[in-house]
């Protein structure tokens, strides 16, 4: 049951879909994360990083000036030991998803996968060359699988260096090299991470922090650049498609069949099921229309961007799409599925399935998802839905969806900025050192109900537009910029600065580029890549005008995300609560972790980590530290007055002036008689 809850509603999600169904779980008494939220304080000794349970001795608290832990451990040591637990928790989830896809890949080279096939031969033929694998007169799948091979032994390696560290800039792989954080094997730093940070291991927090970075970077540059990699060759390299986003794009008529977690092989599946005649007409014959199958969370990134199913929401909208009543199935497979949704699903028809191997929730129908037989396990689950039609009573769905353009891959980066023949990132390094753009801004990751849903994301989104910086999103974040109606072209650039609404304008992209899951935050690290590579913009990653954010973060996997784009050489600021933060009553000179993160992995690896919740404090730092990297550049300084109005708002402004005064406008003279 549900208390009143303590925060109005424009309070808890600027998201006017939310908050009608926020407004509907109190009148029926039910409780959401967005009430939850407001009856559990947070610790602020764990939250600060200052609680120790690594030991039974314990759990130690170090609330006081110069206290230690039972065995002697210093805040300085507890504080590395949970921030390297929490990047290596979420390197394990993104990478086992990477090793999961791998698996697959190698399934479908071997006719062991039902109704998979390869999409994309051309980025499979490209990254097989890239790794040294013959690709003359081989078949896709004899490729395929040697590929598969070689991803697959990236998770086991013990020794040398992983292969898809390659990809990264050679400075940053130099740099990697000597700071000693060039990742042996994916699953070799994951656990050296937890090894280290055992209670009497490792008790030096620069040397903690540094295997933790070793660890990310076998995420980043090896585990989810994987998973990307086996998505874009069995599903397809994303190119733009159009989408609709918000609870409204459930169906009253329809059987509602949601999609929940992050890998895409069982989704794609069901998408596919779904539009099986056979299927269809089994929907009808339970009273239905149809079936309409959407997203929520990294797999709603995942099938937007490919197939353009639409996305019934983000993070915070896993519960209210139960609310509405109208959803027959929800398919959860990894990662941030809340539990809190089985006992919530009682209240109304709704089944919640989970599918992994992994994962089983207490109260849910468990349908072991595997790929020999993944069309007929899609099928199984499809039915099931549209037999339980007959069971839905009052729906109560939002009358709320935006449209939108998903879809932004490296690949299509490339050619929608040269074409065909001449794919290039040219154009954009040329707007950038012009100064047309300012510069680039990630702005990625979750939603956390302990800041207003969406709020933060749209609110540094639309000062960096303003700003001429061009904004990449990913996971969660990328959904509440396409609710809110950002990425849609032309939708948005009434609030574009000048420069780059002109290039938004010439090129056709919008200003807000939805480029995948959270997974994919390993594309935007590609596109960095080639930015360096195209020349212009200084010769590694760190000298590049651009700034990550996770304004409204929660998992461990945005820390992950987050390191390694700082080893990257990026810099990156995070909202919300900050794990090796300090406390009054304890000496600041004793946050050493603190310090390694911002000013050591600065030194190190050029980009820093950085936690703060005042988003006009995130905004100011972003925009100076673009500034300061085309300072170092000897880029222009940005000045959006020299640009004036954009091309085609200029052209309109000369459409309507008369005749005379237009050949003036665009002359500088009139012309003829
Ligand atoms: Fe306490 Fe040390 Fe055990 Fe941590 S490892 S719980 S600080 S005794
Ligand atoms: S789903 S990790 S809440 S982005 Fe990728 Fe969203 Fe964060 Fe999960």
């Amino acid at each position: 049951m549900a208390k009143k809850t303590s925060r109005p509603v424009e309070e808890q999600s600027i998201d006017p879909a939310a908050q009608e169904m926020l407004i509907y779980a109190e009148q029926i008494g039910l409780s959401t994360a967005f009430t939850r939220v407001d009856e559990m304080a947070p610790c602020n000794i764990g939250g600060a990083g200052m609680c120790c349970k690594m030991c039974g001795m314990g759990p130690c608290r170090l609330t006081k000036d110069g206290s230690t832990g039972i065995c002697g451990a210093t805040i300085d040591t507890i504080q590395a030991r949970n921030l390297a637990r929490g990047i290596a928790g979420g390197a394990s989830a993104h990478s086992d998803h990477g090793r999961d896809m791998a698996f697959t890949l190698k399934a479908v080279a071997n006719g062991e996968a039902q109704g998979y096939r390869i999409r994309d031969v051309a980025k499979l033929r490209y990254l097989a060359d890239f790794y040294g694998i013959e690709i003359e007169d081989r078949t896709p799948a004899e490729i395929a699988n040697d590929l598969a091979d070689l991803y697959i032994a990236q998770f086991g390696q013990q020794k040398g260096e992983l292969v898809v560290t390659r990809r990264a800039p050679k400075k940053r792989q130099e740099v990697w090299r000597k700071a000693n954080v060039m990742p042996r094997g994916v699953d070799r730093e994951v656990v050296d991470t937890l090894h280290r940070t055992h209670i009497g291991d490792d008790q030096d927090a620069f040397h903690i922090l540094e295997g933790a970075v070793r660890c990310a970077v076998a995420d980043g540059w090896g585990g989810s650049l994987i998973a990307t990699d086996v998505s874009d060759i069995l599903f397809g390299t994303p190119a733009p498609v159009m989408g609709e986003a918000n609870l409204g794009v459930l169906s009253k008529t329809e059987v509602n069949v949601v999609v929940h977690g992050h890998e895409p092989t069982l989704s794609m599946m069901i998408v596919a099921a779904s539009q099986d005649p056979e299927m269809i007409e089994y929907a009808k014959s339970r009273g239905a229309e149809g079936i309409v199958v959407s997203g929520i969370c990294c797999t709603a990134n995942e099938t937007l961007m490919r197939q353009g199913v639409p996305a019934a929401g983000n993070f915070l909208h896993q519960e209210l799409a139960i609310l509405t009543g109208a959803v027959e199935a929800m398919v959860v497979d990894v990662q941030c599925i809340m539990q809190a949704i089985v006992p919530l699903a009682e209240n109304f028809h709704t089944e919640i399935v989970t599918t992994s191997p992994k994962v089983k929730i207490t109260g849910a129908t468990h349908i072991e998802f595997h790929e020999d037989r993944a069309l007929d396990i899609a099928k199984e689950i499809i039915k099931r839905a549209c037999d339980n039609f007959v069971n839905r009573k009052e729906t109560k769905i939002p009358d709320l969806k935006s449209s939108l353009i998903a879809g932004f891959s490296h690949e299509y980066i490339n050619y929608m900025l040269g074409g065909s023949y001449r794919g290039s990132f040219r154009p954009l390094n040329d707007a950038i050192m012009a100064g047309r753009i300012r510069g680039v801004a990630a702005i990625i990751g979750c939603n956390n109900p302990r800041s207003n849903q969406d709020y933060l994301h749209i609110e540094v989104t639309k000062e960096m537009l303003k700003n001429d910086v061009l904004v990449v999103q990913t996971g969660c974040g990328a959904i509440a910029s396409a609710k809110l109606g950002f990425m849609l072209g032309e939708a948005g650039l009434d609030q574009v600065g000048p420069g780059l609404r002109e290039i938004c304008e010439t090129t056709g992209m919008p200003p807000v580029l939805h480029v995948g899951s959270c997974v994919d935050n390993a594309r935007i690290l590609t596109v960095l890549t080639q930015m360096v590579a195209e020349g212009g913009l200084g010769d590694d990653i760190d000298q590049v005008p651009a700034v990550g954010m996770a304004p409204e973060w929660m998992s461990e996997k945005a820390l992950s995300i987050a390191t390694y784009c700082v080893a990257s050489g990026a810099y990156v600021i995070m909202g919300g609560s900050n794990p090796v933060a300090g406390m009054e009553k304890v000496s600041n000179s004793q946050f050493v972790a603190e310090e390694v993160i911002s000013k050591e992995w600065e030194r190190l690896y050029g980009g820093r980590l950085e936690f703060i919740d005042d988003i006009d404090e995130i905004i100011k730092r972003t925009l100076a530290h673009i500034d300061k990297k085309r300072k170092a550049l000897n880029l222009p300084k940005y000045d959006p007055a020299r640009w004036g109005a954009s091309g085609d708002r200029r052209m309109v402004e000369i459409e309507e002036l008369p005749l005379m005064r237009r050949e003036e406008a665009l002359y500088g003279m009139p012309v003829g008689d």
